[in-house]
């Protein structure tokens, strides 16, 4: 039995997908020449015009936009509706500076949702099931998508947001969830939670959907096994609306993007050149249905190939695989995005001096930051207070800018290793 949300979209021919990405390209430039200036400028320092963008074979003649535009353009500056159309914001996490603010109208959210809705069903999901969302509600986009897009399909939803794992595993087993979105990583440990507690036959579950960061196939099979599910990959960013831009289905072999909605290019990250169709390069989404945040062209920094290979699933829409890797430096700790220059960034505000070291590592299937970092001969000390006094100062001031706790060990001056080439900066332990 096939499962689909929306069939006649998710199994389109080619040609009417095609179809759509053109139509809807041109009026997406258009939509944005007239009304975000910050990208018309672009586009006028490129020299193109939306008489040049007649379909998607025109794509490449747009000028790219980048984390660092975001920045600068923040917080209205990409805005393609009045604020007055506006009913809601979902946000990354990170400094003012890093931070992702992306505007959504009520029409913006309905597609996101449906987006999400497409991913559940294809996990199997209907009106019958009790969907458990432990991804956090809030700024992030994990809970609030997953959240419409449950109730979308019609299954009981659980809005339990993350954390709490005795209260997850209490809903999970007294109200019978069937279907768990959450991190993979939380997925794991509910996962042993759930042995731990002995509570294996007490739960009904059948499916997970999983994403927000990286996991492998060691991972997916280690959660399938302790939970007795089929654990479903999902992929999205703030940027793009959150989760749902794409998703897996029953197998299991890449996740199929909303071509309807979403255009997908593999590009070169150090030339910007447009790849054939099956290399590895980094993803860039064109946005073709977004009113209030209708990025063009938007640089993911995430690394993976495309595959327009016939699914068995019967869905028609281009697969993409894991993210491989990353052509920046973001790390994703606990779900949230980290930046190794945000914590450079309150160091040196701190005082201390650029020679320090993340260490990243998973311990009982939850990601652990350590910051170690050189005190300077002028705050150097040796008592024992002091140095705990200043450890907690610095995880107070990460805890502000990162939104996760970091622990911090400092260490005396010139004890971390200096780099003859680039300096090593993030030791990130994780084998996922
Ligand atoms: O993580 C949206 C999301 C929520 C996706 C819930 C799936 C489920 P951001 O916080 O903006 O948005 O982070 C986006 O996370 O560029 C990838 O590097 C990474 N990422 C997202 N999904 C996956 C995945 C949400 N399935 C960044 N596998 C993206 C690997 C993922 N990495």
């Amino acid at each position: 039995m096939k499962n689909y949300y929306q069939p006649e979209i998710e199994t389109a021919s080619r040609e009417q997908i095609l179809a759509w990405q053109n139509e809807r390209l041109v009026k997406q430039v258009n939509h944005v020449w007239n009304n975000v200036p910050y990208y018309r400028k672009k586009m006028e320092e490129k020299g193109v015009t939306p008489d040049d963008i007649k379909s998607v074979d025109d794509l490449h003649k747009l000028p790219f936009l980048t984390k660092n535009d975001l920045r600068d353009a923040y917080p209205y500056g990409l805005m393609g509706k009045p604020l007055s159309d506006c009913v809601r914001i979902q946000s990354t996490s990170g400094t003012t500076g890093k931070r992702v603010v992306a505007f959504y109208t009520q029409h913006d959210i309905d597609l996101w949702e449906d987006c999400c809705a497409r991913a559940i069903v294809a996990a199997g999901g209907t009106k019958d099931d009790v969907c458990q969302v432990c991804y956090g509600y809030g700024l992030f986009t994990g809970g609030p998508g997953l959240n419409g897009g449950s109730h979308r399909v019609g299954c009981l939803t659980l809005p339990m947001s993350s954390g709490n794992t005795e209260r997850q595993l209490q809903f999970m087993t007294d109200l019978e969830a069937t279907i768990l979105c959450c991190t993979p990583s939380y997925a794991q440990y509910l996962a042993e939670s759930v042995h731990e507690a002995g509570l294996r036959d007490k739960i009904k579950l059948k499916a997970g959907i999983f994403g927000a960061e990286a996991w492998s196939e060691n991972m997916r099979r280690d959660i399938e096994n302790k939970l007795g599910i089929k654990a479903y990959d999902i992929y999205g960013l703030t940027e793009t609306s959150g989760p749902g831009v794409s998703f897996e289905c029953e197998e299991q072999t890449g996740m199929h993007i909303n071509e309807d909605h979403f255009l997908a290019e593999i590009i070169d990250p150090e030339t910007g050149e447009v790849l054939p169709e099956g290399s590895k390069g980094e993803l860039v989404f064109t946005s073709l249905t977004k009113e209030a945040f209708p990025l063009l062209r938007y640089r993911t920094r995430d690394i993976c190939v495309l595959t327009r290979k016939p699914c068995s699933c019967g869905r028609t829409h281009v697969k993409m695989s894991k993210p491989m890797g990353r052509s920046d430096d973001m790390l994703i700790v606990k779900g949230v995005n980290v930046f190794p220059s945000q914590i450079e960034q309150v160091l040196l505000a701190q005082g201390y001096p650029a020679n320090y070291q993340i260490i990243v590592d998973r311990v009982n299937h939850s990601d652990t930051l350590e910051v170690q970092v050189e005190m300077t001969p002028e705050n150097f000390s040796d008592s024992l207070v002091k140095i705990t006094e200043m450890e907690k100062k610095l995880v107070a001031e990460l805890k502000a800018m990162l939104g996760i706790y970091a622990k911090v060990k400092l260490v005396a001056p010139k004890t971390i290793a200096r780099s003859e080439g680039k300096a090593v900066r993030v030791i990130d332990k994780r084998k996922i």
